[in-house]
C-alpha cells in the first residue's frame, strides 16, 4: 500500500491533514491519492448539519461530539463555509470552539473554505470526508453554513441531515424557499428559550404533517434545544438530539433507505468528479486563452447564444481529446 494511504488508514493526523489541504488546493496528486483511498471508505455514518450563519451549528456539533464520545465513537468534523473566501475568522472560531476536544485523539476537526474561481467545494468536501472515513472515524459531522444550492450539494454527502433553525430569523420562509423540507431528516429549533420558539415549532410541525416524507415512514422530528449557556439543560437537549440522530440511522438501515442515501451520495460524487474531469479543465483553458471572455461578449451582444457556445466548446474539446 502507498505509504501515505497506509498512514491515513492508521489514523495519522498529519498525513490526513496534509491530504485535506492538498484537496483544498486542488493539487493533482490529491486526486490520485483519493483514488487509492477510496476502497477504505464507506463505513462511517455521516451527519450533515446546516442552517443560517450563527444559528449555533458549531455549538451543537461540539455538544454532539461529547455525546458520541460517551459511546466511544470516534468522530470527524468538517466545517465547510461556502459563503466567502474570507472566512478566516469564522473558521478559526469553529476550531476554537471545538478545542474542548482538541486533546482527544478520537476527534479530528478540519475546515474547508472556498478557493479559486471555479467552485468545486462539494467535491472538496466529499473528498475530505473520504479522508476521515479512511482514518476510521465512526461518525463524521459536516457543518455547512447557509441554505443555497451549493450547501444542498455539500449536504448530499451526508446520510442524515439536521437543519438548525432559530426563532425570529424568518427561517420558516427560508426553509420553504430552499427546499429544505425535502432534505431535512431532523429539525432543531435552537436557542429555544427565545420568543417565537413555540410558534415556529407549531408551524413546522403542521408543515411536516403535510409533507410526503412523513408518509414515507419517517416524520422529521422537531427537537427543541435551549440556551447553550445553561449547561445542564443544554446537555440534556443535545443528548436528545443525539438520540434522534441514532434513531434516524436505525430507520435508514431497517427501511433500506440507507441504500437510497448511498445512491444520492454516489450520484453527487459522480457529478463532482465529472465536473473536475470535464468542466474545470475546459473552463480553465478557455479562461487562460481569453476565449471565455470573448464568448461572454458575443453572448452579451446577442451574436450567439449559450447553447451554441457550449456546442462549439464541446466539439473543440472532444476533437482535441481525440487527437491527443
Ligand atoms: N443565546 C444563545 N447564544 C448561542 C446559543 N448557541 C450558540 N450561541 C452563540 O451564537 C453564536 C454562534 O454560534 P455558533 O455555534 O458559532 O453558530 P454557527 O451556526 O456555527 O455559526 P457559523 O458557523 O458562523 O454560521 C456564538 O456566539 C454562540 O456562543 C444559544 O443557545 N443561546
Ligand atoms: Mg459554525
Amino acid at each position: 500500500m502507498d505509504s501515505t494511504i497506509k498512514k491515513i488508514c492508521d489514523g495519522d493526523v498529519r498525513s490526513a491533514s496534509r491530504l485535506i489541504r492538498d484537496i483544498e488546493d486542488k493539487l493533482p496528486d490529491a486526486r490520485a491519492k483519493i483514488k487509492k483511498l477510496y476502497a477504505h471508505t464507506g463505513k462511517s455514518f455521516i451527519i450533515g448539519i446546516t442552517g443560517a450563519p450563527g444559528a449555533g451549528k458549531s455549538t451543537l456539533t461540539d455538544a454532539l461530539i461529547t455525546e458520541f464520545r460517551k459511546k466511544n465513537k470516534t468522530v470527524g468534523v468538517l466545517a465547510v463555509d461556502p459563503t466567502s473566501p474570507f472566512t478566516g475568522g469564522a473558521i478559526l472560531g469553529d476550531r476554537i470552539r471545538m478545542l474542548r476536544h482538541a486533546e482527544d485523539t478520537g476527534v479530528f476537526v478540519r475546515s474547508l473554505a472556498t478557493r479559486g474561481a471555479l467552485g468545486g467545494l462539494s467535491q472538496a468536501a466529499g473528498n475530505a470526508i473520504h479522508v476521515m472515513e479512511a482514518m476510521g472515524k465512526d461518525i463524521i459531522i459536516v457543518e455547512t453554513v447557509g441554505i443555497g444550492q451549493q450547501e444542498i450539494d455539500i449536504i448530499n454527502h451526508a446520510h442524515s441531515v439536521v437543519v438548525v433553525l432559530v426563532p425570529g430569523m424568518g427561517d420558516e420562509i427560508q426553509t420553504m424557499k430552499a427546499g429544505l423540507m425535502e432534505i431535512a431528516d431532523i429539525f432543531v429549533i435552537n436557542k429555544a428559550n427565545r420568543a417565537g420558539a413555540k410558534q415556529l415549532q407549531t408551524e413546522l410541525t403542521s408543515m411536516l404533517n403535510l409533507s410526503p416524507k412523513t408518509a414515507d415512514g419517517w416524520k422529521p422530528p422537531v427537537v427543541m434545544v435551549g440556551n447553550a449557556f445553561e449547561p445542564a439543560e443544554f446537555a440534556k437537549d443535545t443528548a436528545g438530539l443525539a438520540k434522534k440522530i441514532g434513531e434516524h440511522h436505525l430507520y435508514l438501515q431497517k427501511s433500506g433507505k440507507l441504500n437510497e442515501r448511498m445512491h444520492r451520495k454516489a450520484m453527487t460524487e459522480i457529478r463532482d468528479a465529472l465536473g473536475a474531469c470535464l468542466m474545470e479543465p475546459v473552463l480553465h483553458s478557455l479562461m487562460e486563452s481569453g476565449e471565455l471572455e470573448k464568448f461572454s461578449e458575443k453572448i452579451r451582444n446577442r451574436k450567439t447564444d449559450p447553447y451554441s457556445v457550449a456546442e462549439e466548446i464541446t466539439e473543440k474539446f472532444f476533437q482535441k481529446r481525440g487527437k491527443a
